[in-house]
C-alpha cells in the first residue's frame, strides 16, 4: 500500500508511535510517506520505503496568524497526487484530521483515479483537552465522523471521544506498541554508577514532556517521600512549562541535590535502564506510552488509576495505579518496591512480559494493515 502518515513533530507519545508506525510499515514492504512540520525525533534512520516531507508555512505580513493548516493540506494533495497514496492517516485530530480530510476533498475534484481513504488516530488530548474544548469541538468531531476509519489508542479513550464529542460512529482500538526488540533493558554500567552513585542509592525515573497535565508537582511530592525512607536520586528526562517546578518544588521540598534534569533525550532506552522505578502520577493518560517503555526496560511503574493506564498496567501484577493526587500511597508503594528485592523482580519480570504478550510491533501493526485493507475494500 501506498500510505501518508501526518503527525506532529515535536517531543510526544503521538509523534512518537507515528514515526514507528512510518517505520514498521516500510520494512513490512509498503511505500510510506511522512508529513510533519520538522522531521520527527524518532525519525533517526534512513528507510528506502519510507520519505519525509517537510510542511512550509510561508510567513506573509498580512496574516497575524500561522496558516499551518492549509499548508498541511496543501502539502498532503502534492504528496497524494505525486504518489498516488491508497491512505492518509492522521495522527492527532487537531489539525490532521481536518487537513487530511480537505486534501481528500480536493484530490477527489481534481483527481481522474481513485481517492485515498482518511484514517484518523486518536491519540488522548485532541479529545480529553483540548479537542473538547468550545473552540475546537465542532471541527474535532465533524472530522472524526467524516474520517473514512478511526482508532483511538485505548477504550479509555474511545469512550471518551463518544461522550464528549457526542461522536456515535465506529471506533476500532488498537494499542500504541513499540519494537521489543529495542526496548529492553541494557547493561549501563556507567550511566547506573553515575546515577545510583555506584550503587549506593536508588534511582527514580520520569520521563515526559513536562506539561501541567504530567503532575510535575506530585512527581517530586512522591519523591521527596520517598527520599525520606530509602536512600535515592530522581532522574527527571524532558523538556517542558514545568520544568520550573522542578526547580522551585526542588528549593521548597529541599531535595533540589538529590535531582538529575537531564533535559529532553532522543535515547531514553540507556536512561531507562539505569532506573529502579518510575514515576507517572499524570492528571490524564490516554495510553501512557512512557510506562509502556519504562516497563520494557523492566523498570516497575507507579502510576495514577487515570484513562487508559489500567489497560496498560494491571495494578499489583505489572505495576502500581494510585488514585490521582494520592502522594502517601504513592510514595508507600514505591518504598516497598524499592525495598523488598522480591516484589521488585516480580514486578519487573510481569512488566516486560505485560509488553512482551500485548504490545510489541509485530502484535500491533497487523491491525493497522487490517485497518486500511477494511477501508479501501
Ligand atoms: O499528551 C499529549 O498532549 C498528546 C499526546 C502526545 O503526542 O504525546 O499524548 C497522548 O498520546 C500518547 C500516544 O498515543 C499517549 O501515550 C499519551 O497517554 C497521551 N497523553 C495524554 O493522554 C495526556
Amino acid at each position: 500500500m501506498k500510505i501518508g502518515i501526518l503527525c506532529y513533530a515535536s517531543v510526544g507519545g503521538s509523534g512518537v508511535v507515528a514515526t514507528e508506525l512510518a517505520k514498521a510499515l516500510a520494512s513490512a514492504g509498503h511505500r510510506v510517506h511522512l508529513v510533519s512540520s520538522d522531521t520527527p525525533f524518532r525519525l533517526n534512520e534512513f528507510h528506502t520505503d519510507l520519505s519525509f516531507h517537510q510542511v512550509q508555512t510561508p510567513a506573509y505580513p498580512l496574516f497575524r496568524e500561522p496558516q499551518y493548516l492549509l499548508s498541511l493540506a496543501n502539502t498532503v494533495v502534492q504528496v497524494g497526487r505525486e504518489f498516488n497514496l491508497d491512505i492518509i492517516h492522521a495522527h492527532y485530530a487537531i489539525p490532521h484530521a481536518t487537513a487530511a480530510l480537505l486534501a481528500k476533498q480536493v484530490l477527489h475534484a481534481t483527481a481522474c483515479g481513485p481517492v485515498p481513504k482518511v484514517v484518523t488516530t486518536l491519540h488522548g488530548t485532541d479529545i480529553t483537552l483540548v479537542g473538547n474544548d468550545p473552540s475546537y469541538s465542532e471541527i474535532v468531531a465533524y472530522s472524526i465522523e467524516s474520517s473514512d476509519a478511526v482508532t483511538a489508542v485505548s477504550s479509555s479513550l474511545r469512550a471518551a471521544t463518544q461522550t464528549e464529542l457526542d461522536v456515535q460512529r465506529d471506533i476500532a482500538v488498537i494499542p500504541n506498541f513499540l519494537d521489543c526488540g529495542v526496548f529492553r533493558r541494557l547493561g549501563v554500567p556507567q550511566l547506573r554508577a553515575r546515577f545510583s552513585q555506584e550503587g549506593r542509592v536508588k534511582v527514580i525515573a520520569h520521563v515526559s514532556n513536562l506539561r501541567p497535565v504530567k503532575r510535575i508537582d506530585t512527581v517530586m511530592h512522591v519523591f521527596a517521600r520517598i527520599a525520606k525512607e530509602v536512600p535515592s536520586r530522581l532522574l527527571i528526562v524532558g523538556d517542558g512549562p514545568e520544568l520550573g517546578t522542578v526547580y522551585r518544588l526542588g528549593r521548597e521540598l529541599g531535595i533540589t541535590h538529590l535531582v538529575d534534569a537531564v533535559g529532553a533525550q532522543d535515547a531514553v532506552i540507556p536512561l531507562l535502564s539505569a532506573a529502579d522505578l518510575f514515576l507517572l502520577p499524570s492528571a490524564q493518560e490516554s495510553f501512557g506510552l512512557a510506562a509502556l517503555e519504562a516497563m520494557a526496560c523492566e523498570v516497575p511503574v507507579v502510576a495514577s488509576d487515570v484513562g487508559g493506564l489500567p489497560e496498560v498496567i494491571e495494578h499489583g501484577e505489572s505495576g502500581f495505579l494510585h488514585p490521582l493526587n494520592d502522594v502517601e500511597d504513592m510514595a508507600a508503594t514505591s518504598v516497598r518496591l524499592l525495598t523488598d528485592d522480591d516484589l521488585h523482580h516480580r514486578i519487573t519480570l510481569a512488566a516486560r512480559q505485560r509488553v512482551v504478550d500485548h504490545f510489541c510491533v509485530d502484535r500491533v501493526l497487523p491491525m493497522y494493515e487490517d485497518c486500511y485493507e477494511r477501508v479501501l475494500s
